[in-house]
């Protein structure tokens, strides 16, 4: 009874850096999960609610059940994870560090489900507790960690990266609310906080015991070190502690599971007991509250300097304990830090995660003692960024004086990168002092501010853009100066989308056809979908095909009713617009669209037996502070709720909006499409990903020649597109010209009527002013020059409903756009950034 002679007490380690120390325990276990039957799974899912939770069946809640559904689901991946994080300890190479400050994982169950084909014995197995299998599943709240395509673009990567076996971590932030749940009153967005964690977390693994402290403040010094060498140092104000939390990232089938490490912050110290005997509870928890504001909400709202200071300490935040982390990690293995760029490359997710250059910098130089010119010798080859717009108000800028309050350290490293860097420029272009402000990372008006893409582009390998038109933009007008100093410093990846999600678990009936037809194995090789191009002309193949396409709208009509009450015809083309709120994406384009066919109708003048019926579904949220969005929201809103009520057009065009657009309902909604909008002024939309993930599931695109628009019509061919608007230099001409909207509105009746009818109060209660912002915006602003291309939009729309009519035809190009996206797949996408970016051949 050894057992019994005193134990040893617990040494008290509180944080410093990383308190993560593995023990070495003598052997290791074999991995192994449990037994794949109904009953082995039945026997794990009873093990997980009576021994984990505590419940037994008879007394448990849905709740309960879920996420008792969840957690066994979760053992029968453990082992691969414990396998591959063994195989790759035991074998490092270099590794894929995705730095992103969103992640739009949708959720886990599904994908859990399909990664390790568990579904029917899941299903069977809840089926003989007498449990409703899918009545679980629909528990799920998703992870909404994300806004839109940039946080959805990172979840479809780390998904291929898995199911290709490469080595890479996801790294970003746990927020504690992610996207606002989106809810109407009155045709108005409210926003509503996204409780995702409320009913429990059975998809994370939080270890505090791994906790990384991360500083914040202060100033700097000069000391004199050990060798008599005079060095910087940062003396910091305040520090918190990230606390990872780990997730897992199951590839396809092939027994792979990579790890997503989110962060979440903490505070250093416990509240003050003190103070709180002393009875002021507010004042006690105080720094606490201070510290998990930092991983609290999903991109606080950045309209005060309180919110802005706020993303710049996320930022930094998760970068410093990522990077900290994958230090870490190659330090346990002796591994020489001159030698990192060996072990990593950093891709950085658009400019959020910046900051982890300087922050490399720092850790080199004032934690591992590297020289200057080491540091960035080894810096300048680790990371690789990616950035996601053309609007250069999206480039972020930090304030001088908000950065040197925050990250004086970083202020100072900033400082000498861009010093050594703008005498390269001079070096380059001696004379020219223009281009040196140009390309400066410091901005100097209209704030002195660090300009985050600058720093990026200075000390990255690669730059790319996510679409071919978006790099060849982003290069010759977004960053000319730095092309003409690094050509080669520039490259594309267009962007793509996991078809394991997007097809397979979205669209199990096309995913079926596709499998009877072509046989398996489409999932991780996309271009085989080729296959499917000499059944376009199959009539058996081709009923099939729209069979599926009308069940999946079956499916929509009843989700759409029991989720929002909303009631769509059964039988009309859904045409459907779903992505971001912006004036960019012209949604508005949209909407006066709608108008224009609603008065047409009303007014006599298209016959009502040469009207094909629509039904439009908008989704889309618009960011909290940006008051145009939410206008145009509350126009879409007033319109659909008109037009449902007016019988002279209600069998012939409906419009829903469904609230809160996410994952979850794009799931849903994509593979009923048979139009999909991507209607963006060409030049703006960077790439795209919903256009892809129509296209996959079988629906037309009606879009402009921009982003991963230009590629899907090349691929698809135009017979099977509906192209419309003005080019990118034909925009930039117009905007040299001198853009008037009101000409437009002036010389085009069509237009003008719409506007009017929209003006009029027609659709909102008789009262002018609750449409004025947006109708005048279009008339005397429109950036985004919707006016100029409404009457080539209006053109294409009548193409589009005399495509629709032949239906032989329609489903003809819809079975050719499935047949020929295979390129969009991430899995692409994944090869090439190794090829261009991560691990180029030469
Ligand atoms: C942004 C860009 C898109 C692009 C994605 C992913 O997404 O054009 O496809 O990033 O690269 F704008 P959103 O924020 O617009 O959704």
């Amino acid at each position: 009874a050894g057992w019994l002679a005193d134990e040893t007490p617990r040494l008290d380690s509180s944080v410093k850096g990383s308190a993560f120390e593995p023990t070495s325990p003598r052997a290791t276990e074999p991995v192994v999960g449990p037994e794949r039957t109904v009953d082995g799974f039945a026997k794990a899912f009873l093990d997980e609610l009576n021994f984990e939770a505590g419940v037994a069946l008879k007394r448990s809640t849905t709740t309960d059940q879920y996420l008792a559904l969840a957690r066994t689901i979760r053992g029968y991946l453990m082992a691969d994870w414990l396998r591959t994080a063994e195989r790759r300890r035991q074998n490092p190479t270099k590794m894929v560090g995705y730095l992103s400050a969103e992640y739009l994982l949708g959720r886990q169950m599904g994908n859990s489900l399909l990664a390790t084909d568990l579904g029917d014995i899941a299903e069977q197995a809840m089926t003989s507790l007498g449990l409703d299998f899918n009545l679980l599943r629909a528990q799920e709240i998703e992870p909404g960690l994300g806004n839109g395509g940039l946080g959805r673009l990172a979840a479809c990567f780390i998904d291929s990266l898995a199911s290709m076996d490469v080595p890479s971590i996801g790294y970003g932030i746990r927020y504690e609310y992610g996207i606002f749940r989106q809810t109407f009153e009155e045709g108005r967005q409210v926003e509503v906080p996204d409780a995702w964690l409320s009913l429990g977390a059975p998809w994370e693994f939080p270890h505090p015991d791994r906790a990384v402290q991360v500083n914040f403040g202060g100033t700097t010094e000069q000391y004199i070190d050990g060798d008599g060498r005079t060095r910087p140092r940062w003396l910091p104000a305040w520090n918190v502690q990230g606390i990872p939390y780990h997730y897992m990232v199951p590839g396809y089938q092939n027994g792979v599971v990579n790890t997503l490490r989110l962060w979440s912050a903490r505070a250093t110290q416990e509240f003050d007991l003190e103070i709180f005997n002393s009875g002021d509870y507010a004042e006690a928890v105080r720094a606490q509250t201070f510290a998990e504001n930092i991983s609290k909400v999903l991109y606080p709202e950045d309209s005060t300097p309180q919110g802005r200071e706020l993303r710049l300490q996320q930022q930094y935040f998760f970068v410093a304990c990522s990077l900290k982390d994958f230090i870490d990690r190659t330090l346990e293995e002796d591994f020489d830090l001159t030698r990192l760029d060996e072990r990593i490359i950093f891709q950085l997710n658009d400019t959020h995660p910046v900051i982890a250059i300087p922050e490399m910098m720092r850790l080199l130089m004032d934690e591992h003692d590297m020289e200057w010119a080491a540091a960035w010798e080894v810096t300048s080859k680790c990371f690789a960024y990616t950035c996601h717009t053309l609007l250069p108000e999206a480039l972020e800028v930090w304030p001088v004086e908000l950065m040197t309050r925050l990250l004086p350290r970083h202020m100072e490293i900033i400082y000498r990168i861009n010093e050594e860097f703008l005498d390269t420029v001079r070096e380059a272009f001696p004379g020219d002092e223009l281009r040196v402000r140009r390309m400066s990372v410091i901005q100097e008006h209209p704030e002195r501010a660090v300009r985050m893409a600058n720093l990026a582009t200075v000390a990255g390998v690669k730059v790319n853009g996510v679409a071919a038109l978006h790099s060849e933009l982003l290069r010759d007008k977004l960053l000319p100066d730095f092309a003409a100093l690094w050509p080669n410093k520039f490259t594309n990846v267009t962007n793509g989308v996991t078809p394991r999600r997007f097809i397979r678990l979205a669209n199990q009936q096309l995913s079926t056809l596709i499998t009877d037809t072509i046989g398996p194995g489409w999932e991780t090789d996309l271009e085989r979908l080729r296959e499917l191009e000499p059944y376009a002309d199959d009539a058996a193949f081709t009923e099939s095909f729209r069979q599926v396409k009308q069940a999946n709208k079956d499916r929509l009509r009843s989700i759409l009713s029991q989720r929002d009450g909303i009631e769509l015809p059964e039988h009309a083309m859904l045409d459907v617009m779903v992505k971001r709120l912006h004036e960019y994406k012209r949604q508005t384009l949209k909407l006066l669209h709608i108008v224009s066919m609603y008065d047409d109708i009303t007014s006599g003048r298209v016959r009502r037996e040469d009207v094909v019926p629509r039904t439009f579904v908008f989704g889309a949220k618009a960011a909290p502070g940006y008051f145009m969005a939410k206008e145009i929201i509350f126009l879409i809103n007033s319109v659909a709720k008109t037009i449902a009520q007016d019988p002279r057009v209600t069998d012939l065009m409906a419009v829903a909006f469904p609230a809160n657009y996410n994952v979850t309902l794009a799931n849903k909604l994509i593979p009923a499409a048979d139009l999909s909008e991507q209607i963006s002024l060409a030049g703006k939309e960077a790439s795209g990903t919903g256009n892809m993930k129509f296209a996959l599931n079988g629906a037309l695109t009606i879009g402009t020649d921009d982003g991963a628009n230009v590629e899907i019509r090349e691929l698809v061919g135009d017979e099977n597109f509906f192209l419309f608007g003005m080019l990118e230099p034909e925009v930039a001409a117009l905007a040299d010209r001198g853009y008037t909207p009101s000409s437009f509105y002036e010389s085009n009746p069509a237009l003008k009527r719409a506007i009017d009818l929209l003006a009029s109060g027609h659709f909102t209660g008789g009262d002018r002013s609750l449409a004025a912002p947006v109708v005048d915006d279009l008339l005397y602003k429109d950036r985004f020059m919707a006016l100029a291309d409404f009457q080539s939009y209006l053109d294409a729309q009548a193409r589009v409903d005399a495509a629709y009519r032949d239906v032989d035809g329609w489903t003809r190009s819809a079975v050719l756009n499935v047949a020929r996206s295979g390129f969009f797949s991430s899995d692409r996408s994944m090869r090439d950034y190794l090829d261009r970016i991560w691990m180029p051949k030469s």
